[in-house]
């Protein structure tokens, strides 16, 4: 690892981790990924070695300049109020507070209540069921609320922090085979971003951790 790069621990599925990653494309900052699989050994979160660098056991966590900060949206927010160009927060407060309760929506109301600690609470049989059903709740609020916030974006026609959780949240949502398709702005958007490099490159089908039969 060269010295002073940043560097992101990721997972290639982690839809948290997938944010920071198009956050730090969309900046075009230099860093290494250091892949923390959740499955593997029981999930490489919970060694002391990566406790020490987030003792939520989560992903993702970023060392940069000198600090160690996880919780996807802080790192992002960090990473917009040292590097602000091209900027993820509109200047307008009030589009600024749209992007954060869309971003909110996604990483508080949605994504927790799907994660893979809560879907092994829940069980094999009704984990998916579950996760469905957090997913399809959260969309219907979130389809309502761009329709009337989004541009060409969720907010917009500027790519925002919201932005960056949508597109992990939706691809989270076709992985646990929600009919995503019920929501037409989500879905529009998603296909608007998805063509968007940042989007790409940093897509869980290209990660230096993605196994050889996932890549694309
Ligand atoms: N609020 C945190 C959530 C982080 C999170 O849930 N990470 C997941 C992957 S997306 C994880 O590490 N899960 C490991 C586990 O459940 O054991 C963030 O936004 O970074």
């Amino acid at each position: 690892v060269q010295q002073g790069k940043p560097i992101l621990y990721s997972y290639f599925q982690s839809s948290c981790s997938w944010r920071v990653r198009i956050a730090l494309a969309l900046k075009g900052i230099d860093y290494e990924t250091v892949p923390v699989n959740l499955v593997k050994d029981g999930g490489q979160q919970f060694s002391e070695e990566f406790q020490a660098l987030n003792p939520m056991k989560q992903v993702p966590a970023l060392k940069i300049d000198g600090l160690t900060i996880s919780q996807s949206l802080a790192i992002i927010e960090y990473l917009e109020e040292t590097r602000p160009t091209p900027r993820l927060l509109p200047q307008n407060p009030k589009q600024r507070a749209t992007v954060r309760m869309i971003s909110d929506l996604v990483a508080s109301g949605i994504q927790p209540l799907q994660n893979l600690s809560v879907l092994k609470q829940v069980g094999q049989e009704s984990g998916l069921a579950w996760a469905q059903k957090v997913i399809n709740t959260g969309f219907n609020a979130l389809e309502k609320i761009l329709q009337s916030t989004a541009g060409k974006y969720c907010v917009g026609d500027e790519v925002s922090m919201a932005d960056l959780c949508l597109v992990p949240q939706v691809a989270n949502a076709e992985r646990y085979k929600v009919e995503v398709t019920l929501y037409p702005t989500i879905s529009r958007i998603n296909k608007t971003l998805l063509a968007l490099e940042a989007f790409q490159v940093t897509h869980p089908c290209r990660q230096p951790d993605t196994p050889p039969e996932m890549r694309a």
